[in-house]
């Protein structure tokens, strides 16, 4: 039966039919699976095996992309409240574009698989100043920064990402925030990322979330007296 059930999820998410997804998941829920099992066997698994195809692919459909991250966002929210042990979020996130860079499709499409991994994320939208990233990642208390960044310029200069490194040097909380990036600059050069003085990059949404949730459980560890 969940091979069918999944089969019939990736059927509607690969239409970017966001209805025909949800009524697959109540569907499931009705024939006896889970929220739990939807979420974990259904919804991760699909986006997995999705995404790493969408990459590959290089004639994939952007709006396809996109609408795989948003669904299996949307359908892990619905499925959150009806978990018998709602799980507690991995952690928090705050994320956003680097100033002067407007394109923010590649950071909805990494918030929704981070919405799907279950870490909680703050979304500061674009073209966001440096100290904002810093200002509002305190006061959420968030233990990693994610910058996107699509232009060289907005990648290596200095009113993105080394600024943020800066200011988190300045205020003495490296140890508590994490900084990681992503963008296309970031995967032409895979060391920008170390130039800038960011922690960890990630090529894609599903390895940026994974990226994301792994330093926010070392974080954790950390915090554990
Ligand atoms: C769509 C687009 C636009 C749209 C943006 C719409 C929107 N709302 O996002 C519009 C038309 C507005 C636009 C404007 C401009 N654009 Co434009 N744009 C693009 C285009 C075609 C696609 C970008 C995109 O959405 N990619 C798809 C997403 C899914 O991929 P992604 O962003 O890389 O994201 C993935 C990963 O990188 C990663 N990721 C992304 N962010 C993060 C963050 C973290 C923390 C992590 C871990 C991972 C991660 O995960 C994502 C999902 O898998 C690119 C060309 C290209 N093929 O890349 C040019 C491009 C980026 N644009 C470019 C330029 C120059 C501009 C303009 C200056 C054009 C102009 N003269 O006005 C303006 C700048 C506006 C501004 N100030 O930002 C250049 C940049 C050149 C450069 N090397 O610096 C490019 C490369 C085109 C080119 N070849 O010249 N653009």
């Amino acid at each position: 039966m969940i091979d069918q059930i999944v089969r019939n999820y990736r059927e509607a998410v690969y239409e970017t039919d966001r209805e025909a997804a949800f009524a697959v998941v109540e569907g499931a829920l009705v024939a006896g699976l889970t929220a739990e099992e939807v979420v974990f066997q259904v919804v991760i698994p699909a986006l997995e095996q999705m995404m790493s195809e969408i990459t590959r692919d290089p004639d994939a459909n952007l709006a396809q992309h996109f609408m795989t991250a948003q669904i299996a966002a949307d359908v892990t929210e619905r499925m959150l409240v009806r978990f018998s042990h709602p799980p507690e979020a991995v952690g928090r996130v705050v994320m956003g574009t680097a100033r002067g860079d407007l394109h923010s499709l590649g950071k909805r499409i990494v918030t929704g698989c981070l919405k799907a991994l279950m870490v909680e994320v703050i979304d500061l939208g674009v073209n966001v100043a440096a100290e904002t990233f810093v200002d509002r990642a305190v006061a959420h208390d968030a233990q990693v920064i994610a910058v996107s960044a699509m232009m060289v310029h907005t990648a290596a200069g200095e009113h993105g990402a080394r600024r943020v490194r800066a200011l988190l040097r300045e205020r003495g909380i490296e140890d508590k925030i994490k900084l990681v990036v992503g963008g296309a600059p970031y995967r032409f050069d895979e060391q920008l990322y170390r130039t800038v003085g960011a922690d960890a990059w990630a090529a894609d949404g599903l390895a940026a979330g994974q990226v994301i949730a792994d330093l926010i459980r070392a974080q954790r560890r950390l915090d554990i007296p």
